[in-house]
């Protein structure tokens, strides 16, 4: 089975372009799919729509009455996937600005079944890449990524910001139940929870690979919700966290072992 998380807010406009796309690349799929969306306290019509496409695919609605930002949105996601996953299971997340094309599901979903435990879709692989992206967003997220490659390096990786991705359900399982409420703990800080995922993953030692992938920035109709000045923080305060020598993520859960 097939989880896929969307966290939602305010995208009205993009929901009638990808839902009908999740639809159809599931439907060719030939395996069962549960799409779980959470509409974080949108004020535009987010949640009329999510309701009216539950009727016509296999889709559970997580409602936030006010808008608590994409840490929590995240966290009550894979919470409910790893509630309801079995462990053979694999759990895609994408954005719902429909600048993920959904029909990289399908080689997502089978590099997990070659043996990895997170696969990212990856701009930077040959043949992937982006379309639409201004230069100075580019050059923004360039640097985030090297950034990112430099504090908190994972074999092989190249991407660590984009948030489309498919996880092993065993190990997002066991992620929860190691991690408990700190698995995503840097809730009020913008799009940190997507970096913070992978760093939470490589301390449990999870194997990594990346799919080359083309991100469709030209087709977002809504705007973006990135704050840079929230999310530059908070990969400031992780990285503190994560080497701070007395408790930090690097001593206290790099003990992980499988239990
Ligand atoms: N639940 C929730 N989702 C959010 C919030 N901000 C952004 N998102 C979602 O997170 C995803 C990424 O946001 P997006 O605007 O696409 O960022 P960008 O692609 O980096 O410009 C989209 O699916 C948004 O709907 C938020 O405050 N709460
Ligand atoms: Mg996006």
């Amino acid at each position: 089975m097939i989880y896929i998380l969307l966290p939602a807010y305010n995208e009205e406009k993009s929901l009638h372009n990808l839902m009908p796309k999740i639809k159809e690349t599931m439907a060719g799929c030939g395996e069962p799919y549960l799409v779980i969306a959470c509409n974080d306290g949108s004020d535009d019509k987010t949640q009329q729509y999510l309701e009216q496409y539950a009727s016509q695919m296999p889709l559970d609605i997580i409602q936030h009455k006010i808008n608590r930002g994409l840490g929590e949105t995240s966290r009550d996601l894979f919470e409910r996937a790893a509630e309801l996953c079995g462990e053979a299971d694999v759990i895609v997340r994408l954005d719902c600005d429909d600048t993920h094309e959904p029909d990289f599901i399908p080689t997502l979903v089978n590099k997990v079944r070659e043996g990895f435990d997170v696969v990212i879709a990856s701009r930077f692989e040959p043949g992937g890449g982006q379309e639409g992206v201004s230069s100075y967003r580019a050059f923004v997220s360039r640097c985030a990524n090297l950034f990112m490659k430099i504090f908190f390096p994972i074999k092989g990786l190249k991407e660590y910001s984009c948030g489309f991705r498919a996880y092993r359900a065993e190990t997002i399982k066991e992620a929860v139940k190691f991690y408990g409420n700190s698995f995503i703990q840097l809730k009020g800080l913008g799009f940190t929870c997507t970096l913070e995922k992978l760093v939470k993953l490589k301390l449990m030692r999870a194997k990594f690979a990346e799919v080359p992938f083309l991100l469709r920035y030209d087709q977002k109709v809504t705007d973006s919700k990135m704050v840079g000045s929230v999310t530059t923080l908070g990969y400031m305060v992780m990285t503190v966290l994560y080497y701070w020598p007395w408790g930090g993520w690097r001593n206290t859960y790099g003990k992980y072992s499988k239990s």
